[in-house]
């Protein structure tokens, strides 16, 4: 898979490493390639896609990414290398407030949203049927046991960074309060910061698009598609990077 337009001479080949898998009509299954593959294609960089062999995932997670002969992982840091490679860099109109709201926004996203998505989505109401569908198409056939490990690992991890502590309503609140935020900082803005896009913007596609898209309802996806604008800002998004997925 390719997606070139507008080169950049400059760059040493980049290969984008993630699962492969478009379900329910977001990017990926996990939020993080989404939103690499949505900066990728959002700064025009051109890129060859390949599926990810964790053995090879410099930091043990997707996505990662070759740059010449270099492994990188972590969708940030592989960001802030390629935009340091850019004679502009896609956020150079940001004034030093915009750069610190997006900051913030991207480390709550990231840090608390990113939980809430999934312990929505491992929620034993979908774990046995929506997810381990969802798995199965992109675990190697001989690795289609290693689910119940998946699930295993992903409850372990949720409890340990806390959110698995809390009971289901309490998550679920929290979740609303996060996208009620974001909901009110977009406003009626095109992008997340005004009418030019910036790197924020993949983040925040990637997440709404991801808590959006999940079939399993729950307070938290059921609030971010009653909003207009975030509904309305994922479509946007979507029809400008990711068109095949709105066909
Ligand atoms: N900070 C990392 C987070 C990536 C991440 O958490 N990826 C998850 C999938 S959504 C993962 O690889 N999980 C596997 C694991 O933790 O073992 C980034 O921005 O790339």
């Amino acid at each position: 898979m390719k997606y070139i337009d507008g080169p950049m001479p400059s760059l040493p080949p980049v290969t984008l490493y993630q699962p492969p898998t478009r379900p329910w009509g977001t990017p990926n299954l996990s939020p993080f390639c989404s939103k690499l593959e949505c900066y990728l294609r959002m700064a025009k960089v051109p890129h060859s896609v390949a599926i990810s062999d964790m053995r090879r995932a410099p930091k043990g997670k997707i996505p990662f990414v070759s740059i010449g002969d270099e492994l990188m992982g972590d969708s940030q840091w592989i960001i802030e290398r390629l935009e340091s490679m850019r004679d502009e860099p896609m956020d150079h109109w940001l004034t030093d407030g915009q750069r610190a709201l997006a900051h913030v926004t991207r480390r709550m996203i990231e840090e608390g949203v990113y939980f809430v998505v999934m312990a929505s989505r491992w929620d034993s109401e979908w774990t046995s049927t929506i997810q381990r569908e969802a798995f199965t198409k992109v675990l190697p056939g001989p690795l289609k046991w290693a689910f119940s490990l998946i699930v295993r690992d992903v409850r372990k991890k949720l409890r340990s960074q806390g959110t698995g502590r809390h009971s289901r309503e309490e998550v679920q609140k929290m979740g609303v309060a996060d996208f009620t935020a974001l909901s009110q900082l977009l406003g009626d803005n095109r992008y997340f910061l005004g009418d030019r896009p910036s790197t924020i913007d993949a983040t925040v596609f990637a997440f709404v698009s991801g808590a959006m898209a999940f079939p399993g309802a729950s307070p938290t996806r059921d609030y971010v598609r009653g909003q207009r604008n975030l509904r309305e800002y994922e479509a946007r998004m979507k029809a400008e990077y990711f068109p095949e997925l709105t066909e």
